[in-house]
């Protein structure tokens, strides 16, 4: 991707709130991608766990994959996406982590979602700074017919409940975009899904949700993640799933290691011993 395409997207980004950008996982990886979140939902069904979530969703047309991350290394692969980091970084910063990441197929006959800004489920209003990005891969095209996630244009700017207008839902547009693009939306966006009034198309998107590394995500990857994941897991990913002991802390190598400077034994006696004389002698 070209940098100054890059450029003008996070320009948008930090205007509007959202951007798309094309061709960031090719059509083939992006059908791999919804084929597997079919192939996650049946395994979790055979698990007991339902694909399903009547609180949330309006209909059984929707299914909802909340376990990609734990389910299969593909989507541990997307998340480390780099044109998907870099984007996320343009909102949050440079130190985020793994918020979540869930995925939607919306399938013919879906009605839209409750509106929702994704910050609002880790930060309590007043939402002032950007501190959450949702970077949105789209498994299939995405269109209005399809039922394309619906965003209202300026909501990013409105910093509590009380902006929300009576009538935001008639404010919604639809995103579109090509298979193996992102969309990329700011935390504080309100959103929705759309209709998915086609007869025969699904529309498969994966929710990437970052944020600023300070903030408790929603999930504890140490357990989601299972531990032949972790095991290989790559530095990358260690740090944005919180894997190690300093799970938020950025710059760590100025903190040291969790149990104090890394050493070695003579040398951590040695020290020890100071700090103990030294003790004595203030005691005495
Ligand atoms: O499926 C969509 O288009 C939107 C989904 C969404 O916002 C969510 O799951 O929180």
């Amino acid at each position: 991707m070209e940098k100054q395409f890059l450029d003008v997207a996070k320009a948008q980004l930090q205007a509007e709130g959202w951007c798309v950008i094309p061709d960031v996982i090719s059509r083939e990886q992006a059908a791999e991608g919804h084929r597997r979140l079919w192939a996650i939902a049946e395994a979790n069904a055979r698990d007991g766990f339902s694909c399903l979530l009547p609180d949330i969703d309006p209909d059984s047309r929707m299914v909802r994959v909340l376990s990609p991350l734990s389910s299969d290394g593909f989507f541990r692969e997307l998340i480390q996406n780099p044109t998907a980091l870099a984007m996320a970084r343009a909102v949050i910063g440079h130190d985020l982590v793994v918020a979540n990441c869930t995925a939607n197929i919306s399938q013919p006959g879906s009605a839209p979602m409750a509106l929702h800004a994704d910050l609002a489920f880790i930060l309590p209003e007043p939402w002032i700074h950007p501190w959450s990005a949702n970077v949105v891969f789209c498994l299939t095209d995405v269109y209005p017919n399809n039922g394309a996630t619906r965003y209202i244009p300026g909501s990013h700017r409105w910093t509590t409940m009380a902006d929300v207008p009576a009538n935001a839902s008639e404010l919604l547009e639809p995103f579109t975009a090509k298979a193996g693009s992102i969309v990329v939306m700011d935390g504080r966006l309100w959103h929705t899904s759309g209709n998915n009034i086609t007869t025969n198309e699904e529309r498969a998107l994966l929710f990437g949700y970052y944020s600023a590394y300070f903030l408790r995500p929603m999930i504890n990857w140490s357990l989601a993640i299972p531990a032949e994941a972790q095991a290989s897991a790559s530095p990358v990913l260690r740090d944005l799933l919180g894997l190690d002991v300093f799970a938020n802390a950025s710059n760590t190598d100025q903190q040291g290691h969790w149990r104090g400077m890394p050493v070695g034994k003579e040398r951590a006696m040695a020290d020890l011993h100071l700090v103990r004389s030294a003790r004595v002698a203030s005691a005495a």
